[in-house]
């Protein structure tokens, strides 16, 4: 149950006491709240939105986010310099990450089209087009954003989408926080939703008076905007992609004997602090019982330290510490349970080794000098990451998020010759004449004029 004045510590199970069983148990994530009861609250806030536009909009904003003075729920460019108002080192700090996360991004751009001659005379090719207007959802809620606002809006820029839209649940006072507006006014975003939750979505995915219509929605958020991102996706109107489901944030953290205690426990933590709500695991290869004491103990002595304390004591009442032999079986467990986030802090030598054994992972972070928390704002790595397992088959945000790739094909009179058969038999087998015929009238002609 919740710790909620003891020791801050993790349940320890060792692998070789427990059946198999028992350790697929304890590494379950954490029950989501029944999306039955979540769909019956979110359904009939998208159809008020469907329908009622900006003031049904507005509305929710008024009511959820108590932001009762604001009167429009756009913000549109170029935004006033006075809501964006920034000490020059926080300037500084939004630069340096964007900067990093823009190289990590532009590096995925395919420079030239595929192209493949699969046939004298057939010819396919592939070629990107960005996706032409996205939506980008900034959770607001128990933390301030920004970062999420960068991972989002910076590979958007990079692709060349050409509406950016960022939606934000607005404070009480109904403005955002300086830093997102920075980061809006950065990546080129033409208009801010400030809204939150199911009707932000809605919003963008069906559009009112004043919020553009947007071909995909992209970012995390909490049960409500991600069933609401279900919903839309599914509509066939609204005629909207998302990225990907979201849940609470994970981390997995791999040590050994050579690991560093204290780092080991301020990564476990870095995550936990993210909400009551979210997992962290620690696998421990072969580690003594004092060296298991030692991240313990640390864990306990910065937890108490933490302003976050209360959301700490949440996230480590259903996290866990397993003991194992060997790095082979944390590897199986890490690519089993597909952890958000993977920290390996083990000795030098093993960690690419251990890089190349993971089969599941959203992102991983190397060595003990690779805390989490460079990659959640600076490193240049995307921090929005499948969670919940859909490591398993999902990628994190990435430049192709926000693109699609067409195919062409393109035939001689040769390579018409070369494939037609192929093409005429299997329209055969499936019986669709007009398809062997649209072949086959070419070919005629061919015969009779010679090839062109
Ligand atoms: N670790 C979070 C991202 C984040 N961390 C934002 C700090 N700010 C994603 O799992
Ligand atoms: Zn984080």
């Amino acid at each position: 149950g919740l710790n909620t004045e003891g020791k801050i510590q993790m349940r320890r199970y060792y692998t070789a006491k427990e059946t198999p069983e028992t350790i697929q148990e304890v590494l379950r994530r954490p029950a989501q709240r029944s999306t039955e009861k979540i769909m019956g609250i979110v359904n009939p806030i998208i159809k008020e939105v469907r329908e009622g536009g900006d003031k049904a909009l507005l509305g929710y904003t008024h009511k959820f986010e108590k932001a009762t003075s604001l009167t429009s729920p756009v913000l549109k460019a170029p935004f006033p310099e006075h809501l964006m108002q920034l000490p020059q080192e926080t300037i500084d700090a939004i630069d340096t990450s964007y900067n990093n996360i823009w190289k990590f991004h532009a590096a995925q751009q395919e420079t030239k089209p595929l192209e493949v001659e699969t046939m004298p005379g057939v010819v396919c090719s592939r070629f990107v087009r960005p996706i032409e207007k996205v939506g980008l959802y900034v959770p607001g809620g128990t933390a301030v954003l920004p970062s999420t606002a960068l991972m989002l809006g910076v590979p958007a820029k990079v692709a060349g989408c050409k509406s950016i839209v960022l939606a934000s649940p607005p404070r009480a006072d109904g403005k955002l926080t300086p830093e997102v507006v920075y980061v809006a006014h950065k990546v080129g975003a033409e208009s801010i939703v400030l809204a939150g939750g199911a009707q932000a979505v809605a919003a963008m995915a069906y559009g009112t008076e004043n919020v553009t219509k947007v071909d995909k929605i992209l970012g995390p958020g909490n049960q409500f905007v991600t069933a609401a991102k279900m919903i839309v996706s599914n509509d066939t109107s609204a005629n909207v992609s998302i990225d990907m489901p979201a849940g609470p944030s994970e981390v997995l953290v791999i040590g050994d004997a050579t690991s560093n205690p204290a780092f080991i426990a301020s990564d476990l933590l870095s995550q936990a602090e993210h909400g009551v709500d979210s997992q962290v695991i620690f696998i421990a290869i072969d580690m003594t019982e004092a060296q298991l004491k030692a991240v313990d103990d640390e864990l306990h002595a910065q937890a108490m330290a933490l302003p976050r304390v209360d959301m700490v004591r949440g996230a480590i009442s259903h996290s866990v510490t397993l003991v194992v032999k060997t790095l082979e079986e944390a590897m199986t467990l890490s690519n089993e349970y597909a952890p958000e986030h993977l920290i390996l802090q083990i000795s030098q030598s093993t960690l690419l080794p251990a890089r190349d054994m993971v089969t599941n992972a959203g992102s991983v972070f190397i060595g003990q000098w690779t805390p989490e928390s460079v990659g959640d704002y600076s490193a240049g790595v995307n921090h929005s990451l499948p969670t919940y397992g859909y490591a398993k088959q999902y990628s994190g945000v990435n430049l192709a998020s926000y693109v699609k790739h067409i195919t062409s094909s393109n035939l001689t009179p040769q390579g018409l010759k070369n494939v037609g058969s192929a093409v005429m038999r299997l329209a055969g087998v499936e019986e669709l004449e007009a398809h062997r015929r649209a072949v086959e009238i070419r070919l005629k002609w061919i015969e009779q004029n010679g090839s062109p």
